[in-house]
């Protein structure tokens, strides 16, 4: 009695800083991994199932409640009360008491089935975008078979039009989740799992790997970016420029030279760069794990880093780990381990600081 009576006053003592806590949470601006607010059909109909079961379980937390309440006041004990009745079962209220929740849970399976068998296929006909995820420790990439565009950590995708994913992974397993539009769905190795949804409004927004996959699971984030169709034709043709999947990965060289001196002089210093960062890329290893616009391995589709073909023109660097700033590339290139440490990026030596801006200013120079 003693004990419980402290452990009551003690939840008391700390309820405060519970409350406090609590409305401190309510504060926050935007929540950008939110389920609550769906942007897109499939994440919608998940979103509805979710409140026709909160309505029924209200229904019944306000029904089941109130008749207790109302039972414990209407048949409380008095003092001169005589020995109550002494019932044994009452047929007519089992019966009431199993159809009903029988019926309950009818209203709540039926459409909760029919929403499996409806997200649970791939999505095909014409204007469907096909998009294949593969999930890597600890980065996502994303290839666009039918408009030759393979990129990593940004899905771009037009709004209004379905988009038909075909996902697996390239090691352990992984789940993938943009809480807005679509997901949680497992990727698992040598299988491939679909996924589709259709995006209302145009936006950045938060994915984020669900299936906890090693040690930097918590930081294997994308983004999705929602566009018009003008703003996303517009970003595959500048994705296909040296893509993977086009020609092998060759552009075919730029052999003009601009008629005024301030444009031949600024392709000069374009083109030194250029040949500068590329011979460094070669020179410090990074082509052995990444795909790269103009090297020898431009046309690898499965290598072990994100292709960085268009890495200068990505919102975030890293998986969604940092804005994609000329400060944050450098402390990358600096240190990959300090930045997100376990990272699968191992530099075979440490980069030089001059090496460092120059490849920064080479990898920024992609857009
Ligand atoms: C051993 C393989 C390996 C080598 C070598 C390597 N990388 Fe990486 N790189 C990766 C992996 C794996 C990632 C994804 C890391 C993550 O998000 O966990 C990555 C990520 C990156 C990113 C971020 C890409 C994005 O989409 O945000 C950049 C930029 C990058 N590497 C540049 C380089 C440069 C420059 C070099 C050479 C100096 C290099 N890498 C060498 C494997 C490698
Ligand atoms: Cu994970």
């Amino acid at each position: 009695m003693e004990k419980s009576s402290g452990l009551v006053r003690r939840l008391a003592r700390q309820a405060p800083a519970l409350c406090l806590l609590l409305l401190i949470a309510a504060c926050a601006k935007d929540y950008p991994q939110t389920t609550l607010q769906p942007r897109g059909d499939f994440a919608r109909m998940v979103d509805d199932l979710f409140r026709t079961t909160v309505v029924w379980a209200t229904i019944v937390f306000v029904l089941v409640e109130g008749v207790l309440l109302w039972a414990i006041f209407k048949f409380r004990g008095r003092a001169d009360d005589p020995e109550p009745r002494q019932v044994h079962g009452n047929t007519t209220l089992e019966v009431v008491w199993t159809v009903i929740p029988a019926f309950i849970l009818v209203a709540i399976a039926v459409p909760t089935v029919k929403t499996i068998f409806k997200t649970s296929d791939y999505a095909t006909g014409p204007g469907v975008v096909q998009i294949e995820v593969i999930g890597h420790q600890w980065w996502w990439e994303f290839r666009y078979p039918e408009l030759g565009v393979v990129t990593g950590n940004e899905m771009h995708i037009p709004v209004g039009k379905t988009v038909n994913l075909r996902m697996t992974t390239a090691d352990v397993l992984h789940s993938f989740w943009v809480p807005q539009f679509a997901g949680k769905r497992d990727v698992f190795p040598g299988r491939y799992n679909p996924l589709w949804f259709k995006a209302e409004v145009t936006g950045i927004f938060s994915g984020q790997c669900a299936e906890f996959c090693g040690v930097q699971h918590a930081r294997m984030g994308f983004k999705l970016i929602s566009e018009t169709q003008e703003e996303f034709d517009a970003w595959v043709a500048r994705e296909r420029i040296g893509s993977p999947l086009v020609n092998a990965g060759t552009v075919p060289a730029d052999t003009t030279t601009p008629a005024d001196s301030a444009g031949r002089a600024a392709k000069l210093a374009a083109d030194s760069l250029e040949q500068a960062g590329r011979a460094l890329f070669s020179g410090a290893g990074c082509i052995g794990c990444h795909a790269m616009v103009g090297t020898p391995l431009a046309s690898a589709t499965s290598l072990k880093g994100p292709n960085l073909s268009h890495v200068g023109s990505r919102q975030t660097l890293v998986a969604g780990l940092m804005p994609n700033t000329e400060e944050n590339l450098r402390k990358w290139l600096a240190n990959p381990d300090s930045v997100k440490q376990g990272t699968l990026m191992v530099l075979p030596k440490k980069l030089t600081d001059a090496e460092i801006a120059t490849l920064v200013a080479y990898l920024r120079s992609h857009r």
